[in-house]
């Protein structure tokens, strides 16, 4: 994979080359590269910003640096179609494991990360003609820049690539993937703190090990990410599943789970 990503603060980028991105980086399964569109600025000073037509507050970033510094990444692309074009921006779409899982696929990934108020739309629309744009956010809250949204991404979206993680496994039961958050997990010794760990991870069990490990996914994603468990599809759901979802109230209507008052039947008490 070719990942370019267009900055006027390229040093913001330099994390990039640690740890298991840059370990990709030098065995050729990812190629990197940062461009700076002041780079391509023709006046005295370098000017990549100007005030907002319409008046307000902030800076714009003028937008032919920005295309010259696209078509300079999009002129020397090893992808035979368009490469993707995803803009770091508070307005954009969340962006998501399935989408990091659609980005790996790619051959070539650029990033353009605007600072103050963004990009001016023309170089948005205008890209469009060279690139799939994809405009993301990592969710609702604003930074600075989208420097450390990219620094966010390019680690979800290069983690997925083959032979960048160890242990492929790992990618298969982590959080998000089956649509669960993670099971807790707890390493020797087996008491820390007089805190002992759960019995059944002792037990050498394996299905009972799992049914615990599902039970522990099923209780945080209700408590921490109800949005999630609304997601679910019930037919994927056993009835274990389903009676410790209706502890925290969860019932299947219409084909769906939602939620009710919990059923003092249950017990509760997680
Ligand atoms: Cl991608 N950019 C900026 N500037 N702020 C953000 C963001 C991105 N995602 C959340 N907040």
């Amino acid at each position: 994979m070719r990942i370019d990503v267009l900055s006027i603060f390229p040093e913001y980028l330099a994390p990039l080359e640690l740890s298991l991105i840059g370990k990709a980086m030098t065995e050729g399964v990812l190629e990197l590269s940062v461009t700076d569109p002041r780079s391509y600025a023709t006046d005295r000073h370098r000017t990549v910003d100007d005030t907002p037509y319409g008046g307000g507050a902030g800076m714009v970033m003028k937008p032919e640096p920005w295309a010259q510094a696209l078509e300079s990444v999009t002129a020397a692309s090893p992808s035979s179609g368009q490469p993707a074009l995803v803009v770091p921006s508070p307005a954009g779409e969340v962006f998501t494991q399935e989408i990091a899982y659609e980005l790996a696929e790619q051959e070539h990934l650029v990033f353009a990360c605007g600072r103050y108020e963004g990009i001016d739309e023309r170089f948005i629309e205008w890209a469009s003609d060279h690139a799939v744009v994809r405009p993301m956010s990592l969710g609702d809250y604003v930074l600075n820049g989208g420097e450390v949204a990219v620094l966010a991404m390019v680690e979800a979206v290069t983690r997925l690539i083959p032979g960048v993680i160890g242990n492929p496994e790992s990618l298969a039961e982590e959080s998000h993937t089956g649509g669960l958050l993670e099971y807790p997990v707890y390493t020797k010794p087996a008491v820390w703190r007089e805190r002992a760990i759960p019995d059944t991870l002792l037990s050498g069990h394996h299905g009972h090990i799992a049914r615990w490990r599902r039970d522990q996914q099923l209780h945080r994603t209700a408590q921490r990410r109800p949005d999630m468990i609304e997601q679910l599809d019930p037919a994927e759901l056993n009835t274990a599943d389903l009676s410790i979802l209706s502890e925290h109230g969860f019932r299947v209507i219409n084909g769906s789970l939602q939620v009710c008052a919990p059923d003092p039947e249950d017990g509760g008490g997680h």
